[in-house]
């Protein structure tokens, strides 16, 4: 059997019920096999393989908090630290209901070759909790998140692990966690990234993900022949990711035509409104049921549907496994161009083989979405010189690390002989910077 073919086995049967995390490794070390088959003694010599897939530390703990009827409930929090070869851990806290250890693990690693592909000096690592933020008030949200500190801050810090927001975590939640850090650790540093302005954040971070993902988009596509000016577009979700990416889209001349979030879908034939969007989301905390009051020429519809709109690009930004192979056949029957992953693994793998097979250009989230991570690195820098910089200095970086990892998805893409095939440069590429390291720093 390949080496390959063992790990992935080996995956399985070590870590059961983790489906998330077996379709993430399976992902990245299919891609691999051009590479590993080449270095195969060395590699199984070194089991590189088996470092790669083994997080190198993971914590998981009791989050007591009580609510305002006091009422005192328990819930697990999370923090994977996988792979520190060449950076401090970094990467997202997430608070929805649906996180487990395998969820929390395919995340992780993902952030590795994520974080490898934006050139900067940063791990891999994920955390977060089952803990759900929807209906709850401000006081119940801070005591969550403060509890969830007071464990967390033992492993943390500004060059250890440096955590930030994923989805249920924001601003808002940012902020409880590092006052609580600070009170606890007596230390004012960069242990978060995605904090507010007045206390040690960056500027443009918040649009961050959005943006970026639309400067790899239209890179993609100018490499392509093609332009993103005048193209219709689906967007799935209503929270940060999909927000600035509807922004951005619009700016660069593109319609966007749709958002979902967990209940159901909105389509708006005239474009998407983002300041309306934006209130009932940002300020209000409202469902995307409130959209048709802003826009009255708007649909919503319950349950899932964004993907049986007619467009030319789809950029799911909600959340895994949230485009299947029925809704690749739908975007494929109706003439889809391209789709670029905003969110983390929302395509399964039977959709992404069937676009692939089709000639759809796709881009995986690890490669499409890293503009978050990168300006969260760049937030990183500014709290090390405890300087800040403008937007237009951080947007012009984000939009140079965007379009200069494009080319490097691309050009490790045609070295191995898969011209075109974004998913396995963008895993290679990843790789290739991390094996590096750690071959050079010997086994542990
Ligand atoms: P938010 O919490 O801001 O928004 C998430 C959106 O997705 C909401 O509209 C939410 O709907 C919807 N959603 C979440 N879970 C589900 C579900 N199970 N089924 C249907 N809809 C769902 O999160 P982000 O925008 O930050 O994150 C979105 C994705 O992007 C995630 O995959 C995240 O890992 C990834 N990502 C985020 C980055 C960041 O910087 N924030 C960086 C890179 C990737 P509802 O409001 O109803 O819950
Ligand atoms: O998935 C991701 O890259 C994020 N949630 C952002 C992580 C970060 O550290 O900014």
């Amino acid at each position: 059997m390949s080496y390959v073919d063992e790990i992935i086995e080996q995956v399985i049967k070590q870590n059961p019920a983790e489906p998330e995390f077996h379709q993430a490794v399976k992902e990245v070390l299919e891609s691999l096999r051009v590479v590993v088959d080449a270095n195969e003694e060395k590699f199984r010599r070194d089991a590189l393989l088996e470092r790669i897939v083994n997080p190198e530390r993971q914590f998981k703990f009791r989050v007591p908090w009580v609510d305002d009827k006091g009422q005192v409930h328990v819930n697990t929090g999370y923090r994977v630290q996988f792979n520190s070869a060449i950076g401090p851990y970094k990467g997202g806290l997430r608070l929805h209901p649906s996180v487990n250890l395998g969820i929390i693990k395919f995340l992780g690693f993902e952030q590795i070759f994520k974080n490898s592909l934006t050139g900067l000096p940063i791990g891999g690592g994920k955390g977060g909790s089952d803990f759900d933020p929807k209906g709850k008030s401000d006081r119940e949200i801070m005591a969550f998140c403060q509890s969830f500190m007071t464990e967390l801050c033992k492993y943390i810090g500004a060059d250890t692990d440096v955590p930030a927001g994923d989805i249920g975590t924001g601003a808002r939640e940012i902020g409880y966690m590092f006052g609580q850090y600070k009170r606890i650790r007596g230390v004012y540093e960069g242990v978060l990234t995605g904090k507010g302005l007045s206390y040690g954040g960056s500027l443009a971070r918040t649009e961050a993900t959005g943006y970026g993902l639309l400067y790899l988009t239209a890179e993609m596509l100018k490499c392509n022949g093609e332009t993103i000016e005048g193209k219709t577009v689906a967007v799935s979700g209503a929270g940060n990711v999909a927000i600035y990416a509807i922004q951005k889209a619009q700016q660069l001349g593109a319609k966007v035509v749709t958002a979902s979030d967990s209940t159901g879908w909105v389509y708006d034939p005239d474009g998407i409104d983002v300041a309306a969007l934006k209130e009932i989301k940002e300020v209000n905390r409202a469902r995307l049921t409130e959209y048709k009051k802003y826009r009255p020429n708007s649909e919503y519809h319950e349950g899932k549907g964004v993907w049986t709109v007619k467009v030319d690009i789809a950029l799911p930004c909600a959340t895994q496994n949230e485009l299947d192979l029925e809704d690749a056949k739908t975007l494929v029957a109706n003439g889809v161009l391209a789709v670029c992953e905003g969110a983390n693994m929302p395509t399964t793998l039977e959709a992404t083989e069937y676009f692939q097979k089709n000639g759809v250009y796709f881009v995986p989230g690890k490669a499409a979405n890293a503009g978050g991570v990168a300006t969260s690195a760049l937030e990183m820098s500014q709290n090390s010189e405890r300087l800040s910089w403008s937007f237009e200095e951080v947007d012009s970086k984000l939009k140079g690390i965007m379009v200069n990892l494009f080319h490097n998805i691309d050009n490790a893409a045609k070295k191995y002989g898969f011209e075109g095939n974004y998913v396995v440069g963008a895993n290679i590429a990843g790789f290739e910077k991390v094996v590096d390291a750690m071959t050079a720093q010997g086994i542990v």
